[in-house]
């Protein structure tokens, strides 16, 4: 994929922010550090387009990205962070409601998991929880660098068996540090940019 523009566009908290042109949106899930901005970063050959690192703020949004003028990712505030106080995490549950029941333009979720440990009880909740809205999902194990290549098939086959996922659905590993499934990324995205 050639990147000929990608850019910051808006950080939502609801529909009256979203934007109104209708453009495919692929949406980033997964744990808080996991690496969702750094995924983004790195298959848009941006250094810094996304913010690294963030501790979760007080108000959590959805961050809009808008790339070649086609269509949009979108960074959804990850989950698992001990320290979200109780209203927060209620507060981010109707949010993130409000996006994957109703948004029409939604075409595909990336969901990261880490590949170097089996799934959390919350990442196969937010699997099942996609599945339930019936968005497709492309499972993304990411940090990559920090297993040995000797480990990646058992680590694969633990994560795919945990999320109970079929043999032909979308997953792949990769790497925001070497780049590793950079292709194969662009590969499972490309059926829903259009
Ligand atoms: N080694 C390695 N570190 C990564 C990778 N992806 C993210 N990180 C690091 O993990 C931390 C969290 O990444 P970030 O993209 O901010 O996660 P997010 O909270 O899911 O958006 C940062 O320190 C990143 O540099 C990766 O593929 N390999
Ligand atoms: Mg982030």
């Amino acid at each position: 994929m050639k990147i000929t523009q990608a850019e910051y566009v808006i950080s939502a908290v609801g529909p009256a922010q979203y934007p109104v042109d209708g453009l495919p949106e692929i949406a980033l899930a997964g744990r808080s550090n996991v690496g969702k901005s750094s995924f983004i970063n790195k298959i848009l050959n941006r250094r810094n387009l996304v913010r690294t690192s963030e501790k979760p703020g007080k108000t959590q949004k959805l961050n809009y990205f808008i790339v070649n003028h086609a269509f949009y990712f979108v960074d959804v505030p990850g989950y698992g962070y001990a320290k979200v106080s109780k209203k927060d995490k209620e507060a981010w549950g109707r949010m993130l409601e409000t996006y994957f029941s109703e948004r029409e333009p939604l075409k595909a979720v990336v969901q990261l998991v880490d590949l170097r440990h089996p799934p959390s009880k919350e990442d196969i909740q937010m699997h099942d929880y996609l599945a339930y809205f019936g968005h497709p999902v492309i499972t993304v194990a990411t940090k990559s660098d920090k297993v040995p290549r000797s480990k990646h098939q058992k680590h694969k086959q633990i994560i795919k068996k945990a999320l109970g996922l079929q043999a032909d659905d979308p997953f792949l590993i990769f790497s925001s540090l070497n780049g590793t499934g950079k292709d194969e990324a662009w590969q499972a995205l490309e059926p829903y940019l259009h």
